[in-house]
């Protein structure tokens, strides 16, 4: 998860998935610890510009691989207490159709320790 350089705006969480399930499913939802809310976001082309909109339904099948990366897609987490500092681990859970969900660490780093696609 990569704070943003504000104290307050949105922070960008990144990771890699791997679904080994049997069953095909839809991630619906995202959820950050110690964050009030959190989307899961893609770029897209918006009348030539490319930028942030909220995720359509991600499917997983078996065998799928993720990556949830800089300039691609992500989890925003907005509303982060400032309790989350650089060094430090968080949950991230995601819900998906069935109703389940996995939760999983990741760890805090500043801004600028990632490279982030330009605005
Ligand atoms: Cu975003």
């Amino acid at each position: 998860m990569v704070l943003n350089a504000v104290e307050g705006n949105p922070a960008a969480v990144y990771f890699q998935l791997a679904y080994e399930g049997d069953r095909g499913l839809a991630i619906r939802s995202a959820s950050v610890e110690g964050a009030q809310s959190a989307m899961i976001h893609e770029y897209g082309d918006n009348q030539g510009k490319r930028e942030m909109m909220e995720a359509l339904p991600i499917t997983l099948s078996k065998g799928t691989e993720l990556a949830f990366e800089p300039g691609s897609r992500h989890v925003m987490a907005m509303g982060v207490s400032p309790d989350l500092k650089p060094g430090g681990t968080t949950d991230v859970t995601l819900t998906v159709s069935s109703g389940k969900s996995a939760t999983f660490p990741v760890d805090i780093v500043a801004a600028g320790e990632v490279e982030e696609p330009e605005d």
